[in-house]
Protein backbone atom coordinates (compact mmCIF):
# COMPACT_ATOMS: atom_id res chain seq x y z
CA UNK A 1 0.00 0.00 0.00
CA UNK A 2 1.67 3.44 -1.21
CA UNK A 3 1.57 6.43 1.50
CA UNK A 4 -1.55 7.75 -0.96
CA UNK A 5 -3.41 4.64 0.05
CA UNK A 6 -3.09 4.56 3.09
CA UNK A 7 -4.23 8.75 3.73
CA UNK A 8 -7.11 7.79 1.42
CA UNK A 9 -8.36 5.04 3.56
CA UNK A 10 -7.53 7.07 7.33
CA UNK A 11 -9.42 9.87 5.76
CA UNK A 12 -12.10 7.21 4.59
CA UNK A 13 -11.95 5.24 8.14
CA UNK A 14 -12.03 8.91 9.80
CA UNK A 15 -14.40 11.17 7.80
CA UNK A 16 -17.35 9.30 6.63
CA UNK A 17 -18.55 11.25 3.38
CA UNK A 18 -21.30 13.37 3.97
CA UNK A 19 -24.03 13.14 1.59
CA UNK A 20 -24.51 16.51 -1.12
CA UNK A 21 -27.08 18.42 -0.22
CA UNK A 22 -29.13 19.94 -4.03
CA UNK A 23 -30.98 23.08 -3.85
CA UNK A 24 -34.83 23.93 -5.21
CA UNK A 25 -34.45 26.82 -7.07
CA UNK A 26 -37.83 28.87 -7.78
CA UNK A 27 -38.09 30.25 -10.80
CA UNK A 28 -40.02 33.60 -12.20
CA UNK A 29 -42.36 33.55 -14.85
CA UNK A 30 -45.16 36.12 -16.29
CA UNK A 31 -48.18 34.03 -15.78
CA UNK A 32 -48.16 32.55 -12.92
CA UNK A 33 -50.18 34.53 -10.37
CA UNK A 34 -48.22 35.11 -7.30
CA UNK A 35 -51.46 33.56 -4.72
CA UNK A 36 -50.70 31.07 -6.44
CA UNK A 37 -46.69 30.51 -6.30
CA UNK A 38 -46.80 31.56 -2.34
CA UNK A 39 -49.69 28.48 -1.47
CA UNK A 40 -47.74 25.51 -4.31
CA UNK A 41 -44.69 26.91 -1.17
CA UNK A 42 -46.67 26.65 1.52
CA UNK A 43 -48.02 22.82 0.71
CA UNK A 44 -44.87 21.62 -1.11
CA UNK A 45 -42.16 22.72 1.37
CA UNK A 46 -43.93 23.39 4.36
CA UNK A 47 -43.40 27.02 4.87
CA UNK A 48 -45.29 29.53 6.45
CA UNK A 49 -47.78 32.30 4.57
CA UNK A 50 -44.49 35.02 5.59
CA UNK A 51 -41.94 32.50 4.59
CA UNK A 52 -43.42 31.89 0.86
CA UNK A 53 -44.25 34.85 0.08
CA UNK A 54 -40.78 36.30 0.65
CA UNK A 55 -39.39 33.73 -1.86
CA UNK A 56 -41.68 34.36 -4.08
CA UNK A 57 -41.18 38.08 -3.97
CA UNK A 58 -37.52 37.38 -4.50
CA UNK A 59 -38.29 34.98 -7.53
CA UNK A 60 -40.10 37.66 -9.11
CA UNK A 61 -37.59 40.86 -8.88
CA UNK A 62 -34.87 38.73 -9.14
CA UNK A 63 -35.76 36.05 -11.33
CA UNK A 64 -34.75 32.69 -9.28
CA UNK A 65 -34.63 31.84 -5.82
CA UNK A 66 -33.48 29.34 -3.66
CA UNK A 67 -36.13 27.44 -1.75
CA UNK A 68 -34.52 24.97 0.19
CA UNK A 69 -31.84 22.49 0.37
CA UNK A 70 -32.50 18.19 0.51
CA UNK A 71 -30.82 15.32 -0.49
CA UNK A 72 -30.79 14.85 -3.94
CA UNK A 73 -33.58 12.74 -4.42
CA UNK A 74 -36.39 14.87 -2.24
CA UNK A 75 -35.51 17.91 -3.98
CA UNK A 76 -36.37 16.88 -7.45
CA UNK A 77 -39.09 14.98 -6.06
CA UNK A 78 -40.31 18.23 -4.53
CA UNK A 79 -39.68 19.98 -7.13
CA UNK A 80 -41.75 17.52 -9.48
CA UNK A 81 -44.78 17.47 -7.32
CA UNK A 82 -44.73 21.25 -7.42
CA UNK A 83 -44.39 21.73 -11.21
CA UNK A 84 -47.26 18.80 -12.02
CA UNK A 85 -49.47 20.76 -9.77
CA UNK A 86 -49.06 23.94 -11.41
CA UNK A 87 -49.46 22.04 -14.88
CA UNK A 88 -52.71 20.90 -13.74
CA UNK A 89 -53.64 24.37 -13.05
CA UNK A 90 -52.35 25.29 -16.52
CA UNK A 91 -49.31 27.77 -14.75
CA UNK A 92 -46.10 27.36 -16.13
CA UNK A 93 -44.43 27.43 -12.71
CA UNK A 94 -40.73 26.29 -13.05
CA UNK A 95 -38.06 24.75 -10.38
CA UNK A 96 -34.86 23.57 -10.89
CA UNK A 97 -32.40 21.65 -8.70
CA UNK A 98 -29.06 21.50 -8.30
CA UNK A 99 -25.69 20.31 -5.94
CA UNK A 100 -24.87 22.72 -3.36
CA UNK A 101 -20.73 23.65 -3.95
N1 LIG B 1 -44.06 37.04 -11.95
C1 LIG B 1 -45.35 36.47 -11.60
C2 LIG B 1 -46.43 37.54 -11.78
O1 LIG B 1 -46.12 38.70 -11.86
C3 LIG B 1 -45.39 35.92 -10.17
C4 LIG B 1 -44.35 34.89 -9.95
C5 LIG B 1 -43.46 35.02 -8.88
C6 LIG B 1 -44.25 33.80 -10.78
C7 LIG B 1 -42.47 34.08 -8.67
C8 LIG B 1 -43.27 32.83 -10.58
O2 LIG B 1 -41.42 32.05 -9.30
C9 LIG B 1 -42.37 32.97 -9.52
N2 LIG B 1 -47.67 37.11 -11.80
Amino acid sequence: MTDQDLQTRLATVTKPARPKLWKVILLNDDYTPRDFVTLILMATFRMTEDEAAGVMLTAHRKGACVVAVYTREVAETKATDAMEQAKQMGFPLAFSTEPEE
